[in-house]
């Protein structure tokens, strides 16, 4: 497994402050929800760091960057080219990275839309993305962060409703994989 303050370094010089402090309470939380499912902690803090590794790319270079790789890219990114930053993220992570981890690729692939029936480093990542302790802005943060520690698949209910509200009120277009993710927890959801 690559050494975990070696990927730190290699990331603070990558990303700016904000965001590198982010990647590191991602870290964190992945770890701590690790602990709780009894999942590798290792991969788990590995995943956390390096999610948003590609968000150094400025948004509008995003499509241009990915064409270069061959990423396919769907209607919804041609649309909303900061979705590009989880495929471009796996390949980062694996290049410049040196992860070659199917289940922490996984967990970096689908951070940010979630999708059906994801693994548990996949609702992890997820979740932790969510909830790390310098996210302020979501309405109800406080339960959603109690929920993680009770129920992973409860908290992914949750949160792609919370988000689906969020991005609906803002006239912003949803993913379909997003959809599709809500779709198969909405089951899960309390309300
Ligand atoms: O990279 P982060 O800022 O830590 O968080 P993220 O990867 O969850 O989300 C990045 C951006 O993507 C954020 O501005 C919200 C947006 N996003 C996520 N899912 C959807 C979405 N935007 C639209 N329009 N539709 C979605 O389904
Ligand atoms: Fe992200
Ligand atoms: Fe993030």
């Amino acid at each position: 497994m690559s050494d975990f303050n070696d990927l730190r370094t290699q990331l603070k010089n990558s990303l700016d402050k904000k965001r590198f402090y982010h990647s590191l309470g991602v870290s964190d939380t992945a770890c701590a929800l690790a602990m709780r499912y009894g999942y590798d902690m290792d991969k788990a803090r590995i995943a956390g760091l390096l999610h948003d590794c590609a968000r150094f790319i400025p948004v509008d270079k995003m499509i241009s960057k990915a064409q270069k790789h061959d990423i396919p890219i769907s209607k919804e990114e041609m649309a909303n080219p900061i979705l590009l930053h989880a495929k471009l993220g796996v390949l980062y992570a694996k290049r410049d990275y040196g992860i070659n981890d199917e289940e922490i690729l996984g967990s970096i692939r689908w951070h940010t839309t979630g999708k059906a029936d994801m693994s548990i480093l996949e609702k992890i990542i997820y979740i932790a993305d969510y909830i790390e302790p310098g996210r302020d802005k979501q309405p109800g943060l406080a339960e959603v962060r109690k929920l993680a520690f009770e129920d992973l698949d409860k908290c992914m209910a949750r949160i792609l409703g919370d988000t689906l509200n969020y991005l609906s009120g803002r006239d912003r277009a949803i993913d379909s994989m997003t959809n599709e993710a809500y779709k198969f927890y909405e089951k899960y959801g309390s309300k």
